[in-house]
């Protein structure tokens, strides 16, 4: 579908995902076609020039398949931090710069990944519930069995929205280390290059990697026995980076206390296990749903667009498309 008819002074965009009202305002001088789910060959070939894509949601991969019928791709513009639904390399090996939505979103991700670990150790959903249920009459909510109190906090990640959260967590009096690959020079938490020997030392995790090949089932069952019967996981960053069959099992056996989840393997599809356990918390990846915050990730969409229409360098380049003009 077109949403505009062509003109010669308006150049223009291909979409894949949803013309929200911000996009819309943003990118009114320029003409969108929104990339079809049937006749897409037809609509491809007749509009091989295009120069521009954005992507909206991560509603399909992108790479390859559709690079090579878009011989002038020069930049995809992507909603969200995470771009593992954009194959970066292949973009990269073509001379296409592709951006992300980076730090707009940090603050709003990071009370969500606090708001989802008070939840999983003081039970507030469940508690919640009881009084939704009319229980309370007959009986006050059980006591929490977890506290904050006598935890240690590991970050798996410790990049933007990891510090953000540690800022967070240091009004709480709790310890705080990390697992990186790398160790921050300016951060001052202790640093642990295993993952497993962090997981071993204590006993909650927050996880805020990217997603993808690299940090695919990095929790596995493992890393969920070393963090032990106390043991607590929150998951703000990708379903893959969990290995959810090994979790869902650690959680049934109790071999670990509990988990909270914003993210899953097959999005928006819950394992129906996860469903069924009193020990959960589980979020719709609301990790940077305010109106406030997509806005600001929306604008980012624009803005990289607006400044590749004027010949400017973009915003928001990943790392693997370092911007070195436009080809
Ligand atoms: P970032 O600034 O790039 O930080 C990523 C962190 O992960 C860094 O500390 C990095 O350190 C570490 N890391 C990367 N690969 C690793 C690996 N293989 N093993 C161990 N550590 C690794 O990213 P960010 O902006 O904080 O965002 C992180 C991710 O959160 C996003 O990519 C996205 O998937 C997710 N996210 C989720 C939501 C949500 O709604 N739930 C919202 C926003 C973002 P090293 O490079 O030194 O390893
Ligand atoms: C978005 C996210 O909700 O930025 C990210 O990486 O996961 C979220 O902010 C996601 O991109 C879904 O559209």
């Amino acid at each position: 579908m077109t949403f505009t008819m062509p003109t010669a002074d308006k150049p223009e965009v291909l979409l894949i995902g949803p013309l929200r009202p911000w996009l819309a305002k943003g990118l009114a001088d320029f003409t969108m076609h929104k990339l079809p789910a049937s006749g897409r060959d037809a609509f491809l070939a007749a509009n091989a020039d295009l120069r521009a894509l954005a992507v909206s949601a991560p509603v399909e991969p992108v790479g390859d398949a559709l690079f090579d019928r878009l011989p002038k791709l020069q930049i995809v513009s992507s909603f969200g931090v995470g771009y593992d639904h954009i194959d970066a390399a292949a973009a990269a090996k073509r001379g296409i710069i592709v951006t992300h939505t980076p730090d707009v979103l940090n603050e709003e991700v990071a009370d969500t990944a606090i708001g989802l670990l008070l939840c999983t150790v003081r039970e507030l959903p469940q508690a919640e519930r009881h009084v939704r249920a009319g229980r309370w009459p007959q009986g006050n909510y059980p006591l929490s069995k977890a506290t904050l109190r006598n935890r240690t906090i590991g970050l798996v990640g410790m990049g933007r929205i990891g510090v953000a959260i540690a800022r967070r967590l240091e009004g709480f009096g709790v310890p705080i280390v990390y697992h990186a690959r790398r160790a921050r020079p300016d951060v001052s938490y202790p640093h642990y290059p295993k993952l497993i020997d962090m997981a071993r030392d204590v006993d909650t995790l927050i996880v805020i990697v990217p997603g993808g090949a690299e940090t695919r089932n990095m929790i596995d069952a493992r890393v969920l026995d070393a963090l032990g019967p106390e043991g607590v996981v929150i998951n703000v960053a990708r379903g893959s980076v969990i290995d959810e069959p090994a979790l869902i099992a650690a959680l049934k056996r109790r071999k670990i206390f509990a988990a909270g989840l914003d993210v899953f393997v097959d999005e928006p599809n819950v394992p129906a296990e996860l469903l069924t356990l009193d020990n959960v918390v589980l979020l719709p990846h609301v990790g940077s749903a305010s109106a406030y915050t997509r806005e600001k990730m929306d604008q980012l969409i624009v803005d990289n667009i607006l400044a590749w229409a004027a010949g400017k360098p973009p915003l928001t380049p990943v790392p693997e498309t370092p911007w070195r003009g436009w080809s």
